[in-house]
Formats: structure tokens, sequence, C-alpha cells
């Protein structure tokens, strides 16, 4: 299950993932160290999600299928959608002002969440602990 509160703990290839999606240094350097933490809790096909940051906090529900919008911290926007497959939770997101494509999952490995990013051939990990 994903439920739960989950802290950063560590980033592999993340500010290269950033440069490619075009943010400035600085930004990258403030990202790496954001201190994200997300809490999520599944009801069916809903998810309720909270993401705390040294950015923001933003709270939302996104239903699995089902398009919805959502902007990164510098502002960027994004609509798409996140589905199962397996144990795994995939989401395929496309920015508005290019209409590149950005692929994310959220899986459990062991007492992990490993978040995996792909934008342009780049790809990134989080992976959080239970917070
Ligand atoms: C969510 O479930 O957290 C909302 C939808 C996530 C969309 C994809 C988020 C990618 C964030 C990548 C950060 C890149 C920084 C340039």
């Amino acid at each position: 299950t994903f439920n739960g509160t989950w802290k950063v703990d560590r980033n592999e290839n993340y500010e290269k993932f950033m440069e490619e999606m075009g943010v400035n240094m600085v930004k990258r350097k403030l990202a790496s160290h954001d201190n994200l933490k997300i809490t999520l809790q599944q009801t069916g096909d809903k998810f309720h999600l909270k993401e705390s940051s040294t950015f923001r906090t933003v709270e939302f529900e996104f239903t699995l299928g089902v398009t919805f919008d959502y902007s990164l911290a510098d502002g960027t926007e994004l609509t798409g959608s996140w589905v199962m497959e397996g144990d795994m939770l995939k989401g395929t997101f496309t920015r508005k002002d290019n209409g590149k494509v950005l692929i994310t999952t959220r899986k459990i490995i062991g007492d992990e969440l490993v978040q995996s990013y792909a934008y342009e051939g780049v790809e990134a990990k989080r992976i959080f602990k239970r917070g």
C-alpha cells in the first residue's frame, strides 16, 4: 500500500533530469534539497495527496485513469493521469508549454517508495522513506 507519509531520502540523477526539464542551476540546487514529503491516502480508485516541500504545500485528489492538471513548483503546467500497472502507479503527463511527455512511476520496494521520472530520454529517481 502507498498509504502514509513519505519523506525523500535520496535522489538519483535528479539534477540532470531537472536540467533536461529546463530548470536553472540555482533552482536545481534548491530543488535537490527540497525536503519533499508526500502523504498518500488511497480509497478505491481515488488518491488524496498532500505534498509539502521547502517550496510549497499543496493538496489535491486524483482518480486513476482520469486526466487532471498539475503545476510544478516553478509554475510549469502538466496535464495527465495515473494508472495502476500491477503494484506500480504509472503517470503519463504532458507539459502544456511544449507538448513533451514526462513519465513517472511510484512503486514500493522493500520499505521504500521509489518514484522514477523520465523526460526526453533522461531518467531519475527519488527514494522516500516512511516518516
Ligand atoms: C502527483 O501525484 O504527485 C502529482 C502528479 C505528478 C506529476 C509528475 C510530477 C513530476 C515532477 C518532476 C519534478 C521535475 C522538476 C523539474
